[in-house]
C-alpha cells in the first residue's frame, strides 16, 4: 500500500518511520511519503494561510498550495493505483470497491483514490473503517492546521479522489498530524504480512464489535494478586466462556452503545473461528 501524507509539520510524522510500521517501509509491504505543504507555495515566505472571508478568528488555509501538492500526490500514486487495479478480488465483502453505481468510479472507469481529512466535524474513524481504508491501493491524508482548509480544496479534490472528512472522536487537536498517526497505524498494521501473527489481529479490542478480554502473564501470584484461577484449568472450553463472559460484561461496563452493534455470532459461541 502507498500512502501520502500533507502537512506544514512534515516532521510530526517522522515516528511514521519507526517500530511496526517501520519495518513494513523496509519490507516493501508499505510506502508512506510525507510531503510539505510549503514546497507548494511560490511566494518568499511560503505562506499556506490567510485572513477568513466573512471575518472571524483565526486563520484559513489556502487554496493554491493544496491544489499544487494533491496534484503532486496523485501523480506519485498513479503507478500504485494502476497495480491495484489489474485484478478482481480487490474488494472486501461489504465494501463499496466495484460495481456500476460506486461513488468512487471516475468516468473513464478508474477508481478514485481515497483522500482522508482529519476534521473534528468528520465522520468519526472506527476497525471497520481501518479495515475497509486498509483494501485501498493508495490513501492520501490532508492535515488542516488554523481553522482549517478552504472549503473549495475538498470541491475541487472530489473531482479526483474520493474525499473523506474523518475524526478521531469528540474532541479537538490543533490539526490533522496526530490523528494521521493514529489512522496510519490502526490501517497500516492491517496490511497483510505488517503484523507478523495474522491471529494477533483476530482476537483484539473491536475484531468481534466487544472490547477485549484481560491478559496476564508470570508469576501466577503477584503483590496479592491472583491471577484468574480458570486460565490456570488447561480447560480451554472453560477459558474460552470465560474471556468472553469477560468481554461482555467489560463492554457492558465501558462501552455500553458497542453492544447493540457487536458481531452476534460472538455470542454463546465458545470459540471464535480463526
Ligand atoms: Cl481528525 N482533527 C482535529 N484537528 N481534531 C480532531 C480530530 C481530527 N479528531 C478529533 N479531534
Amino acid at each position: 500500500m502507498r500512502i501520502d501524507v500533507v502537512s506544514i509539520f512534515p516532521d510530526y510524522l517522522a515516528p511514521l518511520k519507526l517500530s511496526l510500521l517501520g519495518r513494513a517501509q523496509e519490507d516493501g509491504l508499505l510506502s508512506i511519503a510525507i510531503h510539505d505543504l510549503r514546497d507548494f507555495t511560490s511566494d518568499r515566505h511560503r505562506t499556506v494561510d490567510d485572513t477568513p472571508y466573512g471575518g472571524g478568528a483565526g486563520m484559513v488555509m489556502k487554496p493554491e498550495p493544496w491544489a499544487l501538492a494533491l496534484e503532486r500526490v496523485l501523480e506519485e500514486q498513479r503507478p500504485a493505483q494502476d497495480a491495484g487495479t489489474d485484478g478482481p478480488g480487490e474488494a472486501a465483502p461489504g465494501t463499496a470497491a466495484s460495481g456500476a453505481d460506486d461513488a468512487a468510479a471516475q468516468p473513464g472507469g478508474r477508481r478514485r483514490p481515497v483522500l482522508v481529512v482529519p476534521s473534528p466535524a468528520g465522520e468519526v474513524f472506527t476497525q471497520r473503517m481501518a479495515y475497509e481504508l486498509a483494501e485501498e491501493p493508495t490513501l492520501a491524508f490532508a492535515c488542516g492546521r488554523y481553522e482549517g482548509i478552504d472549503e473549495r480544496v475538498l470541491d475541487w479534490a472530489r473531482e479526483h479522489f474520493e474525499v473523506r472528512p474523518v475524526s478521531l472522536g469528540d474532541y479537538v487537536l490543533n490539526g490533522g498530524e496526530v490523528a494521521v498517526m493514529a489512522m496510519v497505524e490502526a490501517v497500516g498494521r492491517l496490511v497483510p504480512g505488517v503484523v507478523g501473527n495474522p491471529e494477533s489481529l483476530i482476537e483484539e479490542s473491536h475484531s468481534d464489535g466487544l472490547l477485549e478480554y484481560p491478559v496476564y502473564t508470570k508469576p501466577s501470584s503477584w503483590r496479592g494478586h491472583d491471577v484468574p484461577e480458570v486460565l490456570l484449568s488447561g480447560n480451554h472450553g472453560r477459558i474460552s466462556q470465560w474471556r468472553l463472559e469477560q468481554q461482555l460484561r467489560r463492554t457492558a461496563a465501558r462501552r455500553p452503545e458497542l453492544l447493540e452493534g457487536a458481531d452476534a455470532a460472538a455470542f454463546g459461541k465458545p470459540e471464535r473461528a480463526v
